[in-house]
């Protein structure tokens, strides 16, 4: 893993291989510092190919220990290897043949999670994207699809269960305490969907009848111990192969559905055909150590890989620059799923507070890159919010544009047409084009031009004429790989809201193609007409946040007052209310740094009272009302010298001046939300705490005592109340007695217990103030901690630097310094892991020049390292040029 050469790999570079793999069988042996690996490939030339042209597989970090062709070993002469390649020449004429070959690995060894592994007691395999050639030579690339015969023989004790992708067709008691089980799965894969799966664990069972009548059983397995706290995932899984069914007219192909939560797990999880791999913090739920994030997160995760099946595996990527054919589609059809089972608005609100401060920043930054990019260095590193959130909103985009059905029936050509296939975003837009007559040749450019685009909007009202004029105008800034970009074709959702608060219909619009409310923006700049418009409106624009873009509209304050009170669209009108508080918190912190006194605005103060007071919005709406932007989202709005601790000061100023004005309203809030009855994970319960937890924050900040706070965590009966009342103590009243009580009990209550833990890592890593540093170097000591653990060093490492803006970046630049030599160290270990934590400083050009001076400093330490990973080089090396 460590930096080769510079091999670059680009798409334009693309081409097929030269043989196609009809099978590929496997028997694994597995040892825990030993693992034999036997693969038995069948092949032949594909027609056409260089009769001369030798065979070349990928490897990483592999030893041969045997090769043949045909049943006969391979002379050296025949044969190049080395740990990354292997070469045959001299292949038969015919050009069909068998190929055996046999490599050793140690699973044990393997810190980086890639490839075959082995932690906790439990084998388990990540292949996605190049982590099969960890196992064995191969074409471990997408676009070679194979059928998979996989055998394992393990020790019976220790690994009770065998498991891998498909059907099980054969057990066998070997004796001498070992066994073996022989899995089948007839749908062709690529190899970065293979999974296996050896250790011992228990299960819950349930089925699934399809809508064509077939049963599914399906299994999670989990720890012992941990049954009970699979049910919600079982559950989600059910309900997402329902909808997936209604929704889509997808129905699942094969007997037997596995899931298996592992510990350590570098990611989220893994769609591997039949046998997902998940972390476990993405299963285990209970109402003890759960919290209303944890449960939705659950919820959404097991059905994005549950809809991978189709879009991803079924149909997958012809080459990895392909990546968001099957991640941006599978992120939209999981964001409509979650739409469907909660509230649609609030869930839709959490997607675009997701995307400002994930994508819009890395869009900005020098990570930015298409969502289907041209090159990469290592593909690890293109697991980006840009391939997969962005590649969300670009396919919302086309429904928006196409209308459901059109959606729908574009989707229906694409599952027909290319089912069994390794395709393109090319052919992913032909089908819509295809099915609905639209020409979506412009549309594409959104796979292709990086960056977020500012859409400026002017409006202008002839009450003679009884005419509204709209002029939208956009421009895309530069990004690192490309300075001039074109116009985009963009949907735009607009409502004219009328003063009485209702919706104006207008009796015409010119000036462009729209479709209903939707006006397609396509040049640098137009001016749409609405006629028949008898008032003059306040005009909320991109509603629904139909396209992920920035809008500039220098609009009246009553225009906005009247969106942000009666605005029918619940995301444009959330939006509205964050963009008043952005722009006080915003001016606070500007005066902070200029050292005036920081005025708040009583507007705000009543807009929010008033909202959270407003028993026809649902709880859940409220509280996103009432939760203020975070110093992180002032920070990116300020966008350049940015000052941590003005903003931090700042924005607790104001927040006193909300929290006085509306203190008796969010003490009542906190009562009146309060559990009634058994805990229930669904949406509308969710709300209410959400609701009582944002009202917490702000009474605590009115009453100036951790009172309150500390009663909540001694009374809560759940995860979600006991963390949101620890967060408030911890970081309210940092310092304070009842703080440290708080901590120190949840510590010791959840002592056996990594994942709950990791909140308590979290919370104190994010406690604000240059003091946190110290606080997290002693933590790194704590038993509880584990170097190796991706969630641990997320929950802490993670946290600290990317979620801790004053204590990270600690004038001195001593929270840079720590940061780096934990990259450094972490390098060695998991470099997937490294490069993605290194990112938390994707942005520090936005710093103060002080900051930023310091912050580069580490970051060219690091550079400075020739034995960096290649994923570790690619990241600081596009940061810092
Ligand atoms: N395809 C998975 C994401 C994933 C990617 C890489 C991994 O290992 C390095 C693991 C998972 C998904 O979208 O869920
Ligand atoms: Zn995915």
């Amino acid at each position: 893993m460590r930096t080769d050469t510079n091999r670059t790999v680009y798409l334009k570079d693309y081409q097929p291989t030269d043989f196609i793999i009809e099978s590929i069988d496997l028997v694994f042996d597995l040892g825990e510092t030993l693992t034999t690996v036997g693969s038995e490939i069948r092949m032949h030339r594909r027609p056409g190919a260089d009769p001369a042209a030798p065979l070349v597989f990928a490897g990483d970090g592999l030893a041969l220990s045997g090769l043949a062709l045909d049943g006969k070993p391979l002379l050296p002469e025949r044969y190049d290897c080395d740990a990354s390649t292997l070469t045959i020449r001299d292949l038969p004429e015919d050009g069909s043949f068998t190929l055996t070959i046999k490599t050793r690995i140690n699973p044990s060894a393997n810190s980086e999670l890639l490839g075959l592994y082995r932690t906790s007691g439990i084998y388990s395999t990540q292949c996605e994207a190049e982590g099969f050639r960890r196992i064995t030579y191969f074409y471990d690339r997408p676009d070679v699809l194979a059928v998979y015969t996989v055998t394992i023989i393990a020790d019976k004790q220790s690994c009770p269960l065998l498991l891998s992708n498909g059907n099980l067709v054969e057990e066998q008691d070997l004796g001498d305490g070992r066994h073996m089980a022989k899995w089948h799965d007839p749908f062709k894969k690529p190899s970065y969907l293979f999974a296996l799966v050896a250790g011992d664990l228990t299960m819950i069972e349930d089925s699934f009848t399809t809508m064509s009548g077939r049963h599914v059983a399906l299994r999670i397995y989990v720890e012992h111990g941990k049954a009970a706290r699979a049910g919600y995932a079982m559950d989600s899984l059910k309900r997402a192969m329902k909808w997936d069914e209604e929704r889509f007219g997808r129905e699942y192909d094969l007997d037997i559905f596995m899931i298996v939560a592992v510990s350590d797990f570098n990611m989220g999880a893994m769609e591997n055909k039949g046998l997902n791999i998940f972390n476990d913090r993405l299963i285990l739920a209970d109402p003890e150590t759960a919290t209303d994030d944890d449960y939705a997160r659950i919820e959404a995760v097991v059905a994005h890989e549950y809809f991978h099946n189709w879009t991803g595996n079924r149909i997958t990527c012809r080459d990895w620059f392909q990546l968001s054919l099957k991640e941006g589609l599978t992120v939209y059809r999981e964001h409509e799923f979650s739409a469907d089972q909660r509230s649609r608005p609030v869930v839709r609100v959490d997607e675009v507070k997701f995307l400002r401060a994930h994508q819009f920043p890395e869009d900005g930054g020098p990570l930015a890159h298409p969502v289907r990019p041209t090159q990469y260095l290592e593909i690890d590193n293109f697991y980006t919010t840009t391939v997969y959130e962005k590649g969300s909103e670009v396919s919302r985009m086309i429904a928006t544009l196409l209308g459901p059905d059109g959606f729908r029936k574009g989707l229906d050509l694409f599952f027909e047409r290319h089912d069994g296939g390794a395709v393109t975003i090319e052919d992913y837009l032909k089908c819509f084009e295809d099915a609905t007559g639209h020409d979506l040749t412009h549309f594409a450019l959104w796979y292709h031009q990086a960056g977020t685009p500012v859409i400026s909007v002017a409006s202008f009202y002839d009450e003679r004429k009884q005419q509204l004029k709209l002029t939208l105008s956009q421009t895309t800034p530069p990004t690192p790989d490309e300075k001039i970009k074109k116009p985009l074709h963009i949907p735009l959702r607009v409502g004219l809201i009328g003063p009485n608060g209702a919706d104006m219909a207008p009796t015409a619009i010119t000036g462009g193609e729209s479709r209903k409310d939707v006006l397609e923006l396509t040049k640098d700049e137009q001016t749409f007409v609405f006629e028949g418009i008898g008032a003059r409106p306040a005009v909320s624009v991109n509603r629904d946040f139909s396209a992920p873009v920035k809008i500039r509209f220098d609009q009246s304050r009553e225009d906005r007052l009247r969106i942000a009170g009666a605005e029918r669209d619940l995301v444009a009108r959330w939006d509205t209310v964050n963009a008043l508080a952005l722009e006080v918190l915003v001016k606070a912190a500007e005066d902070v740094k200029a050292g005036r006194p920081v005025t708040t605005d009583p507007a705000l103060s009543d807009l929010l009272v008033a909202t959270a007071e407003d028993t026809a919005l649902e709880p859940a709406f409220r509280a996103l009302a009432l939760t203020l932007p975070g110093e992180l989202d002032i920070g990116r709005e300020i966008g350049a010298d940015i000052d941590p601790d003005a903003i931090h000061l700042a924005r607790n100023t104001v927040i006193e001046a909300i929290a006085e004005a509306g203190a008796d309203s969010f003490a009542q809030l906190t009562g009146d939300m309060a559990n009634g009855g058994a805990f229930s994970p669904d949406a509308q319960s969710a709300g209410r705490r959400a609701l009582r937890n944002a009202a917490l924050v702000l009474a605590a900040a009115a009453e100036k005592s951790p009172r309150r706070a500390s009663q909540a965590y001694e009374s809560a009966d759940n995860m979600t109340d006991m963390l949101a009342a620890m967060r408030v103590l911890a970081h309210q009243f940092a310092g304070s007695a009842e703080a440290e009580n708080a901590l120190a009990d949840f510590r010791r209550r959840f002592a056996g217990e990594p994942l709950v833990l990791d909140k308590w890592f979290s919370t104190l890593a994010t406690v604000p103030g240059e003091n946190t540093l110290e606080r997290v170097t002693k933590l790194m000591g704590d038993e509880a901690f584990d170097e190796g653990n991706p969630n641990r060093v997320r929950a802490l490492i993670g946290a600290f630097a990317s979620s801790n803006p004053t204590g990270f970046n600690r004038p001195d630049g001593a929270g840079y310094a720590f940061f780096a030599d934990f990259i450094l160290t972490s390098d060695k270990r998991n470099a997937t892991l490294t490069a993605r934590l290194m990112t938390a400083m994707r942005s520090f050009e936005a710093l103060e020049p002080s900051r930023r001076a310091l912050a580069r400093e580490q970051i060219e330490r690091i550079a400075a390292h020739d034995d960096l990973s290649r994923n570790l080089r690619d990241i600081v090396d596009r940061m810092l040029k």
